[in-house]
């Protein structure tokens, strides 16, 4: 852990200029204390890129981290070009903008503009120490298609499960305060029906076009929809009920316009549901991934073990070792 965290003494002074306000201030200020990063940037030595999307403007990278202390450990670095703010236009078209001509042609022209740093950010995350696991996730890779019967489930998927997942300690951080206290938007402390709303990670919360909140139940033996049964359906209602109504008292994004869903498979295996705004093509929402809480909620009170009968599809990565499992059982 300790090469994935820096010692204080070499961080840089960053300067940083609020994109906040009425547009026209450029003034430099440094980053709060609650705002320095304890990851050592600088310590990071590229291994190689997992994985680049032009269009999403993404890039996922690994490399090293701690080689000059004698702690080497691996480390993940996912960079992403941030959606534009509407509140930070004015800065960016300000008459002082450097602005360089690329071509001229008729009454077309193409520029390469260069705004203050407050205002090209790159959202960063990091993952240090990365496991094998987290590497083959960010990795491009050829996908198959695996169609999950419920003995195929009983017999090869949970035995998986039991040895192969990510732990979901950062769940329980949340659920415990133990981290990200500040971020909650809503709180039902149900121990059986209750949950914690709150923004995933990959929403940089500076605009509703992509928003993106995560409900984590306080109820820990749900590890996917394969286990929701008649029992549950208290707690998916409330989630359902009470997220889509706090996301419209605060962001004033009616229940019509949100795509609440979950995944199958997860990344992580501990209940969790998944607010987004929907016009925003958020990754993992796409047939084979993502099911509607509406219409799981009505598949239970169909049948109450409906998820434990049907054949679930979903699609894996080429080196996924359950991949292997299900092409060494004969079932691809
Ligand atoms: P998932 O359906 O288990 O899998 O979703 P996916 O990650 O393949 O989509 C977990 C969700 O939790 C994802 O949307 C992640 O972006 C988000 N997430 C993951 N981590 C480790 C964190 C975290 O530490 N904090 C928050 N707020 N969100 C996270």
């Amino acid at each position: 852990m300790a090469a994935c965290v820096s010692d204080g003494s070499v961080e840089p002074e960053i300067k940083k200029a609020k994109p906040s306000g009425n547009g026209n201030e450029e003034k430099a200020e440094g980053p709060a204390a609650s705002e320095r990063s304890t990851f050592n940037l600088h310590s990071f030595r590229l291994e190689r890129v997992l994985r680049e999307n032009v269009r999403d403007k993404t890039i996922f990278l690994h490399g090293k981290v701690g080689e000059d202390q004698g702690d080497v450990q691996d480390a993940v670095i996912i960079l992403e070009k941030t959606p534009f703010q509407e509140d930070a236009l004015p800065q960016l078209l300000n008459r002082n903008a450097d602005l360089r001509l690329q071509m001229k042609n008729d009454i077309y022209s193409t520029h390469h503009l260069h705004p203050l740093p407050a205002f090209n950010e790159i959202k960063t995350t990091v993952v240090c120490p990365a496991t094998e696991k987290h590497i083959k996730k960010y990795l491009q890779q050829e996908m198959y298609l695996v169609n999950e019967t419920a003995d195929d489930y009983k017999n090869i998927t949970t035995p998986y499960l039991q040895s192969q997942t990510f732990s979901v300690q950062w769940l329980y951080n949340i659920l415990e305060k133990k981290a990200e206290v500040e971020q909650i938007i809503h709180e039902n402390p149900d121990p059986k029906i209750g949950f914690i709303l709150i923004p995933d990670f990959k929403w940089n919360q500076k605009q509703l076009d992509d928003l993106h909140l995560i409900a984590i139940s306080h109820f820990r033996e749900v590890k996917s929809i394969r286990d929701l049964t008649a029992e549950h359906l208290p707690m998916l209602q409330t989630i359902l009920q009470e997220g889509q109504m706090v996301i419209s008292k605060r962001y004033n994004i009616p229940k019509s316009q949100l795509r609440i869903y979950l995944h199958y498979q997860p990344s992580y295996y501990h209940l969790h549901v998944h607010f987004t705004a929907v016009g925003h093509d958020a990754p993992g929402s796409m047939v084979e991934r993502a099911h509607l809480l509406f219409n799981v909620i009505e598949n239970v009170q169909f049948d109450p073990e409906y998820y434990q009968k049907r054949t679930l599809t979903f699609a894996l990565k080429a080196d996924d070792p359950l991949l292997h499992r299900f092409k060494e059982e004969g079932r691809i």
